[in-house]
């Protein structure tokens, strides 16, 4: 039994890159692939949070471990990064994890082009960029593994969150394109779509009120959500193992939504 959950879960020997994942979500999944025995690279383009996001790595007994000061929206800083984690552990990249993303809370008439160009530039070209530096070194290897971190806001729109809706929905999309354009060669590239997950990015909605009272946005979700709760980081960490591992060889281009029902559920009658 050991040894075939080991073939099938197993990542040891394997090289993840995992993009902005100095912490939140994208710091639980390399957490886990490390546990599985993947060597791993993460990026940021904030020096202080390169520097404590490794900490927080070692702190955490997490060895296996590089991190690169890049910007996903800039290609070059990209390319120079793939060929800084090639060099460095001596091998090509076999998962890349398309995590690193924002998201602007403005109401569409009031948001400024610049503001939307910004969030669509780091959550969905950032991953175009980071996809299309890794393929050919997949190609070249006969396997590969993608995953693009998406969102409820892959499916659903909700006031405030145009850009991010646009993004993480064309970031679906590129997923499946990605998929039926690389999968003969063996590269397969599938979303994970979190719900409401308490990291520093949702902390805006989970705020106490004045009174002491819980945030508006925060009892809606837990209501809204059949799991009653908020997800955590390391809700993903099952997930994300099962799509970079060959647990997965036959699942493309599919969005794996980790949600705690969400997306099935109309809502409790008032
Ligand atoms: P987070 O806590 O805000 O972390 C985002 C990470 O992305 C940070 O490490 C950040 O680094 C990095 N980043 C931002 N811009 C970057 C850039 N241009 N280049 C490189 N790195 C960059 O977010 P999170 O909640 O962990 O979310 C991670 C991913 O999951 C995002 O794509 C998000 O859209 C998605 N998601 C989140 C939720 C949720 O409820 N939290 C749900 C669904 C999907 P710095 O801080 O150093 O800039
Ligand atoms: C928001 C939240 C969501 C989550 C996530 C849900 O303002 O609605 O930030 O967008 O981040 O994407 O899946």
């Amino acid at each position: 039994m050991d040894n075939y959950l080991t073939e099938q879960f197993s990542l040891k020997g394997r090289l993840a890159w995992i993009t902005g994942a100095v912490y939140g979500i994208g710091f639980a999944i390399a957490t886990a692939f490390a546990k599985a025995g993947c060597s791993i690279a993460v990026n940021t383009n904030n020096p202080e949070q390169l520097e404590k996001g490794l900490q927080a790595y070692k702190d955490a007994g997490i060895t296996d471990v590089r991190g690169y000061l890049s910007d996903v929206t800039k290609e070059d800083e990209v390319k120079a990064t793939v060929a800084a984690i090639e060099k460095d552990f001596g091998r090509k990249i076999n998962i890349l994890v398309n995590n690193a993303g924002i998201i602007k809370r403005i109401p569409m008439i009031e948001m400024s082009a610049e503001d939307f160009r910004k969030v669509i530039d780091i959550d969905l070209n950032g991953p175009f960029i980071c996809s299309k530096a890794v393929i050919p070194g997949m190609i070249e290897m006969g396997h590969g593994k993608i995953i693009n971190i998406c969102s409820m806001m892959s499916e659903l729109g909700r006031e405030t969150v145009s850009a991010y809706a646009a993004a993480k929905g064309g970031l679906k999309m590129l997923t499946r394109n990605i998929c039926s354009e690389y999968g003969e060669h063996n590269i397969q590239c599938n979303g994970i779509g979190p719900g409401y997950i308490a990291t520093p990015q949702t902390a805006p909605l989970r705020e106490r009120q004045p009174d002491g009272s819980r945030h508006p946005f925060d009892q809606f979700i837990v209501a809204k959500t059949p799991a009653a709760r908020w997800g955590t980081p390391e809700d993903l960490q099952g997930p994300a193992l099962f799509l970079a591992s060959h647990a997965s060889d036959f699942v493309n281009g599919h969005i794996l939504y980790v949600d705690g029902g969400i997306l099935a559920y109309i809502g409790k009658q008032p």
